[in-house]
């Protein structure tokens, strides 16, 4: 188990050492000095970023028995399976700020943790499944890949490895749609559309509200934890996803999208009042996903039990 890191109280030449060691472009490690906020901070999003990759498993694992052949169930297994190692790594990475997986879990299971938003959408068909690679990878990669940067060691490393794996994750989605949007069955056709039209907003929602009502991103970017904005990587999401959702012959579901002189693609208005209602709990599916996650843990306790009691003869073992 972990302990908590002691802190002294912070003297603004403690700040000022930190704060150049981070514009010097320098990692900051488990052991050493850094202000509380920071500490905090890390394990929110850590913490935040680890319940997503295992709440997203649930949207997913529900298909693996309805995948339409084995080539997809395998790839299906795959990919829920990477997401199980995502969740480790990140729990790993929290725990190195003095935080413990049983202080995360509770928060998660309690309702007190937030996890992303997009979890909290049904998987309605198999095109969802494709969907999901495609968009929610799609976005979660462009927030990823800015986080493989930040100044924390044990995230940056983590999410050099996870990036890595989701673009994975990423090209089977767009395999699998474009080939049920250009080459598919009129009935393949309209799926891949529905899931478009059903996932195009909560993905645009995902990568954070506007940078107006983000109360954490001044702190965030000051301290190399964000590199960018929430507005700048969504705008580097639609920017990249717009034309190829347009080139394989889908519609994206918003009449104002348009290209501006720069070459971005201008987005009409998101509906922010469902973004909050769904963080605050009041999504689709956020019940059915805590009791999931809470049933899981419960049923799970026999494998902790059996974990800790092979532990602990080790240990007496060892001691002999
Ligand atoms: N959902 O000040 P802001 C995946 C909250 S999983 C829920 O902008 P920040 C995958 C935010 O926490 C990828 N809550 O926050 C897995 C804050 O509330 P608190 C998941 C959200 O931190 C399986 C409040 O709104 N990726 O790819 O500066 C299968 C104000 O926001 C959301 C990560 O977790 C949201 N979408 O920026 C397939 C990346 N957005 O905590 C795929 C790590 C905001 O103050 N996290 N909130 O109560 C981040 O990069 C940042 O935390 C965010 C938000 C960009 C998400």
């Amino acid at each position: 188990m972990t302990q908590p890191i002691p802190q002294t109280a912070e003297t603004p030449e403690q700040l000022a050492a930190f704060e150049a060691r981070i514009a010097a472009g320098e990692k900051i490690e488990s052991g050493d000095w850094m202000p509380e906020a920071y500490r905090k901070q890390l394990i929110r999003m850590i913490s935040q970023h680890a319940h997503s990759e295992v709440v997203g498993m649930l949207p997913e694992g529900a298909w693996i028995t309805r995948a339409p052949n084995l080539h997809r169930k395998m790839i299906l297994i795959a990919k829920v399976q990477d997401e199980a190692g995502h969740g480790q790594y990140l729990y790993h990475a929290a725990e190195t700020l003095g935080t413990t997986r049983e202080e995360m879990l509770d928060a998660l299971l309690t309702g007190k943790a937030k996890y992303s938003s997009i979890f909290n959408y049904p998987t309605l068909t198999w095109a969802d499944i494709g969907m999901i690679g495609w968009l929610v990878d799609g976005a979660a990669i462009k927030n990823q890949t800015m986080l493989a940067g930040c100044s924390y060691g044990p995230y940056s490393r983590a999410m050099v490895r996870i990036c890595s794996e989701e673009t994975f994750h990423h090209k089977q989605g767009k395999e699998m749609v474009v080939a049920y949007a250009r080459e598919g069955t009129p009935e393949q056709k309209k799926m891949a559309q529905d899931a478009l039209n059903r996932w195009w907003w909560p993905a645009v929602q995902m990568l954070g509200p506007s940078d107006k009502d983000s109360p954490n991103t001044p702190q965030l970017m000051r301290w190399g934890i964000k590199l960018k904005t929430n507005d700048e990587v969504r705008q580097e999401f639609i920017n990249e996803h717009a034309p190829e959702l347009l080139e394989a012959g889908l519609t994206i579901p918003d009449p104002d999208l348009h290209q501006d002189e720069q070459g971005n693609w201008i987005h009409g208005p998101i509906n922010w009042e469902e973004f909050f209602e769904v963080i605050k709990g009041g999504g689709q599916m956020n019940r059915a996903r805590l009791e999931s996650r809470n049933r899981s843990h419960d049923e799970g306790a026999w494998v902790r039990e059996a974990l800790n009691a092979y532990e602990a003869r080790r240990h007496a073992q060892a001691a002999d």
